[in-house]
């Protein structure tokens, strides 16, 4: 099995690019972002707790977090490999992740990062608030999801450059152009 994880702050084309690579390699897409926007969408017991935390741009306890991923594990364990998009978001989650792989006989392959800066992330994220009128992507809501990534998430950059599986790739340009290099990055691991 391959098992990339996907990571980058909001709105560096996690979504976009993970959905290509699934397609293309036939490995199973699995954004934690639709999956709880779903629940939320739906109206589910869990969508009613994390309703208002994702509007606020705040992220989801990670033992939520980690319920859902144990059953998208449980449920896919026969995959050609995952794309993990959006997952993991905070230290515990990555740990936990590893402990969940292990017990499958599985491991992280690759953690690739889409490189962004912070202006082009704003804009199209308000861009997007105009297309699709995603709650999360207010102004105000934008900044707190960046601090988010700043306090909880960019510290995973280095636990993973310590197992040597982090690479960045740059996330600016055509979507066509950024999934070439990753698929060639990909390529060179396989
Ligand atoms: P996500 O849905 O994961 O939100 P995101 O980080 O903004 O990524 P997304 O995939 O939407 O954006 P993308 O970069 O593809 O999470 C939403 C919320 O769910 C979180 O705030 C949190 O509350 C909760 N959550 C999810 N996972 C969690 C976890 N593990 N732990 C705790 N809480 C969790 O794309 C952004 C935009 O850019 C798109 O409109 C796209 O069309 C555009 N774009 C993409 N590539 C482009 C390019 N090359 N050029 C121009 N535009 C591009």
């Amino acid at each position: 099995m391959f098992n990339l994880i996907l990571f980058g702050p909001p709105g560096t084309g996690k979504g976009t690019q993970a959905v290509k690579i699934a397609e293309k390699y036939g490995w199973v897409h699995v954004s934690t972002g639709d999956i709880l926007r779903s629940e939320v969408s739906q109206g589910t017991p869990l969508g009613l707790k994390v309703k208002a935390v994702m509007e606020a741009g705040q992220l989801v306890s990670d033992e939520l977090l980690i319920e859902i991923m144990e059953s998208v594990f449980g449920k896919n364990m026969g995959a050609k490999g995952f794309v993990l998009d959006g997952f993991p978001r905070t230290l515990k989650q990555a740990e936990e992740l590893d402990d969940m792989l292990k017990k499958f006989g599985e491991k992280i392959s690759s953690v690739l990062s889409l490189k962004v800066d912070e202006e082009e992330l704003v804009k199209r994220l308000l861009k997007r608030a105009q297309d699709q009128g995603r709650k999360d992507d207010t102004e105000e809501v934008i900044k707190n999801r960046l601090l988010q990534y700043h306090q909880h998430t960019k510290p995973l950059i280095d636990y993973y450059e310590k197992k040597k599986l982090f690479q960045e790739v740059i996330g600016v340009g055509g979507i066509e152009d950024i999934f070439n290099t990753l698929c060639s990055v990909i390529n060179d691991k396989l």
